[in-house]
């Protein structure tokens, strides 16, 4: 992906900042391009201090699998690029790899594969779980095939240490009178957007940028959707020693 605050390196599939700046502080993107189409994520992030997993509220033991949206033919036309339907990476932004909540996991050829990869399209359809070895203080996504109806079941939510921090649904990013609107996206069927990292101060008494934070994120899904994407901006090395040091935080009402 281009991202013009980022410089950064390819390895494995992950990007990797390298770029100079305050330690510690150089957002990390996960793009999934070095899945492939019905993989099953189990450690494959784990170099990066990232682990994600999957609840589907249909299929007790499902994981998320890779996705590949330039693939033609599958199971789920409404996740396939890149001539997106909508959105404000419509229409042609190539997003390769995506990771969703599969309504199967499937593997009759026993590859370690899932063989027809599709995503639970039930309402709501489940949860994918992003837990961090470190306190995170932004995070940002792509989500691809966000229905109207659907959004606003949706949401992502932030935690620290097992509390919740903040949660945000997805009807605040078209909402003018939300903090997180943003005119740009636009959901719907085959729909294609680009979140902007969310920074979270989860208010403590050390203030803004310190004691704040996440070592959890959320996303829960009303419905079909396809994430890509992720873009994790970790705590500045001194603040995240303070937290972890024991020093309180407090949730921050946002309304
Ligand atoms: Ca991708
Ligand atoms: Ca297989
Ligand atoms: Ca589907
Ligand atoms: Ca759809």
């Amino acid at each position: 992906m281009s991202d013009a605050r980022c410089v950064c390196a390819l390895a494995g599939g992950v990007w990797i900042a390298v770029g100079v700046g305050a330690a510690g502080a150089e957002p990390i993107t996960t793009t999934f391009e070095s899945l492939v189409h019905g993989e099953i994520i189990t450690n494959q992030f784990a170099d990066v201090g990232l682990q994600i997993s999957a609840v589907n509220f249909q299929l007790p033991g499902a994981m998320p699998i890779a996705f590949d949206s330039q693939m033609l033919g599958t199971s789920d036309p409404d996740l396939q690029g890149p001539s997106w339907a909508t959105g404000n990476l419509a229409p042609d932004t190539v997003l390769g790899k995506v990771i969703i909540v599969p309504e199967n996991m499937v593997d009759a050829d026993g590859d370690g594969i899932v063989d027809d990869p599709d995503d639970e399209g039930s309402r709501p359809a489940g949860e994918i779980v992003l837990t961090f070895d470190d306190v995170m203080t932004g995070f940002g996504f792509d989500v691809l095939d966000v229905e109207g109806v659907v959004q606003e079941m949706s949401s992502v939510e932030f935690f620290l240490f097992d509390t919740s921090v903040a949660s945000i649904s997805f009807n605040e990013f078209t909402d003018p009178n939300s903090e997180y609107y943003d005119p740009t996206i636009v959901f719907g069927d085959n729909s294609a957007n680009r979140i902007s990292p969310i920074t979270v101060n989860s208010g403590g008494p050390l203030g803004a940028g310190q004691g704040s934070g996440f070592n959890k994120v959320v996303l829960h899904l009303g419905g079909s959707s396809a994430y890509d994407n992720f873009v994790i901006i970790p705590t500045p090395s001194g603040a995240a020693v303070l937290i972890l040091g024991g020093l309180g935080f407090g949730t921050r009402r946002r309304r």
